[in-house]
Order: C-alpha cells, then sequence, then structure tokens
C-alpha cells in the first residue's frame, strides 16, 4: 500500500539521506512531503525526485502522513513527536536521542529487534555508533551469547552533521595551506588530528557518546547481562565510522564459527582477507548500506570464547537515514 511521507528536517545531512533512500529502495510512496522550520521553508532543493519545495513544519501537515521520519533535534521531537502521534495513526520514526531510554518507547534496528516496534507509533532509532555495531554483533550473540563488550570508535565528521563534514573539508584544505585551521563544530580542530570527546562528558568519566553505546545495545539486544565499555573518538575521515570491538562470549567461539554466522547475517558484508589487503575501512564502507566486517580473530585475551573484530559503516546510511526507512518498511509489513 502506496504511503504519504514526511521528511522533517530534510535539507540536513541525515534528512537528505532519507530522502536518497525512500528513492533507491523505492518505498511505495502515494506522496513524499519535505517539512522544516520556518528557517529552511520556502526553500526548493534538489532530490533524487527532482526539485522539492521545503514546507513549513506542523504537526497537522505531519498527522496527514502515514510516515512522519524527523531528522530534527532532540528538543524539537521532545516537543512534536507526542503530538503528531496523538492522531492513533501516524507512525513516527525518530532519530534524535529524546526518547532512546524511555521504557515505553521501542528502540529498534529492524534486524534485530522488529518485534518491539508492534503496534507503536513512536519508534526511535538508535545512535548510528550502537547500529553500526548492532549488525556485527547480534548473529554473534544469538549463537555465542555476548558476556562483555569493549569498544573504541573512530567515528567519521558526518557525525555533527553536514556542518561537520564541512568544516573538515575547509579545515583541511587550510592546514596544507598552512593557515589556522579554526574550529566550530569540534571541540578541536579535526584536520590531522584525532579527538577523544563526542558528546558531552558524564559524571562517570565517560562521553554520552560512549553511555549510548552501552544504553542502546543492552536496550536493543534485551540483555543488561551484557556489560559495555567504550571509547569514542572523532578522526578526519568524511561519512563511516570505524570501530575496534572486542567480545566475551559465553560459549567458546573460533573466528571461522564466527565468519560462518556473519557472512549469513542479513546487513553484513564480511571483508577479512588481511593476506590480499581485504579489511573493513572507511573508505570502501562508506555509501554502502551492509556494514563492513573484518580482522576477525581470537582475542588474546578471553580466547577460547572471545574475538577482536573491526567494523566500518556508513554513518549516515546505516548509522541513520537507512535504518530509518528499514523501520519504516518493518512497519509497513506490519499493517
Ligand atoms: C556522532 N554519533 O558521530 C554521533 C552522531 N549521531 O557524532
Amino acid at each position: 500500500m502506496a504511503s504519504i511521507v514526511a521528511v522533517v528536517g530534510a535539507t540536513g545531512a541525515v534528512g537528505e539521506e532519507m530522502v536518497q533512500v525512500l528513492h533507491d529502495r523505492k518505498f511505495p510512496l502515494s506522496k513524499l512531503v519535505l517539512l522544516a522550520s520556518e528557517r529552511s521553508a520556502g526553500k526548493k532543493i534538489q532530490t533524487a525526485f527532482g526539485e522539492m519545495e521545503v514546507e513549513l513544519f506542523s504537526v497537522e501537515a505531519a498527522q496527514a502522513c502515514d510516515f512522519v521520519l524527523m531528522a530534527v533535534s532532540g528538543d524539537f521531537s521532545k516537543e512534536f513527536s507526542p503530538q503528531i502521534i496523538a492522531n492513533g495513526k501516524t507512525v513516527v520514526i525518530d532519530n534524535s536521542s529524546a526518547f532512546r531510554y524511555d521504557e515505553d518507547i521501542p528502540l529498534v534496528v529492524p534486524e534485530v529487534n522488529p518485534a518491539a516496534m508492534r503496534g507503536k507509533l513512536l519508534i526511535a532509532n538508535p545512535n548510528c555508533t550502537t547500529a553500526i555495531a548492532a549488525m556485527a554483533l547480534w548473529p554473534l550473540h544469538q549463537k555465542f551469547t555476548l558476556r562483555k563488550v569493549i569498544m573504541s570508535t573512530y567515528q567519521a565528521a558526518s557525525g555533527a552533521g553536514a556542518a561537520g563534514m564541512i568544516e573538515l573539508e575547509a579545515g583541511t584544505r587550510k592546514g596544507l595551506n598552512n593557515e589556522p585551521v579554526v574550529n566550530e563544530v569540534f571541540a578541536h580542530p579535526l584536520p590531522f588530528n584525532v579527538i577523544p570527546h563526542i558528546d558531552a562528558f558524564q559524571s562517570n568519566g565517560y562521553t554520552k557518546e560512549e553511555m549510548k553505546v552501552v544504553w542502546e545495545t543492552q536496550k536493543i539486544f534485551g540483555s543488561k547481562d551484557i556489560a559495555c565499555s567504550c571509547t569514542c573518538v572523532r578522526i578526519p575521515t568524511k561519512r563511516a565510522h570505524s570501530e575496534a570491538i572486542t567480545i566475551e562470549t559465553v560459549e567458546d567461539i573460533t573466528a571461522e564459527q564466527a565468519m560462518e554466522v556473519l557472512r549469513n547475517a542479513p546487513g553484513v558484508e564480511v571483508v577479512d582477507n588481511p593476506a590480499e589487503k581485504l579489511y573493513p575501512m572507511p573508505m570502501t564502507a562508506t555509501r554502502k548500506y551492509d556494514v563492513e566486517v573484518g580482522r576477525i580473530r581470537p582475542s588474546l585475551v578471553f580466547q577460547p570464547k572471545g574475538l577482536d573484530l573491526f567494523v566500518c559503516g556508513d554513518q549516515l546510511l546505516r548509522g541513520a537515514a537507512l535504518n530509518a526507512v528499514l523501520i519504516a518498511e518493518a512497519k509497513l509489513a506490519e499493517a
């Protein structure tokens, strides 16, 4: 059944990708509406569907749709998402962190916990770092049961939106010209640097980005028993996040067994042939739907009950827009 879909925040990096993914996946649309606040309303933008005018957001305009994909700030979503779903029919898929930790709101990666959103109108999209890791970790959890997840990330500029990518590109040019590199989006200049600071520091010394991995992995996997710890680092790449992950499992696990499981997992591409210099990289994972997984080897600390692996996924796709559209597709199938 064809649906009316709105993308709210279509002029941002995630919103733009949502429109592109709806187009590329041939989502059954009867109408696509681009909604935004007064600042962007009236703008004409080029999309995969041709030139489209951005319309002014209102609750009524959103309620006229079957699906509303929110690519806006948490504050905006917190105010308006509950108002939109009050009509009892419009499905809101929210990319912000506004509702991710509410017990009653499902936090969904469709390949992992689609049942959580059955009958629900407001669904939260996970943080990109979690969503990318979940693709590799879930199939391993199902077969070998995760006990511990220890992760270090290498996160691209796109995580900070279009402004982050622009700051990286402009700063890199300036750096190469020996001009001073200024930073507004990132805590420090990002070109030629790595910054172990994404989002706000919490009272336990971890950043919110790091705690999101912990909270969200446990919620999506439905298990508080998985102990997680994470260090999140921004690096000067453009739009694919990388993650070095160590797992400890309840069951014995070998690299070959893990590879076999991951080769059959949806949304995963095993790229693991070191002899041929084949392993996941942001350069090859960019603009791919699948998450690349490789460097799979027994953990020197936890073997025979543990592995080390490296994961790369497109932050704007798997980490945001693709996951949101897959949620919408799963809701359609539910209807
Ligand atoms: C980042 N995870 O990379 C954030 C974006 N959601 O900054």
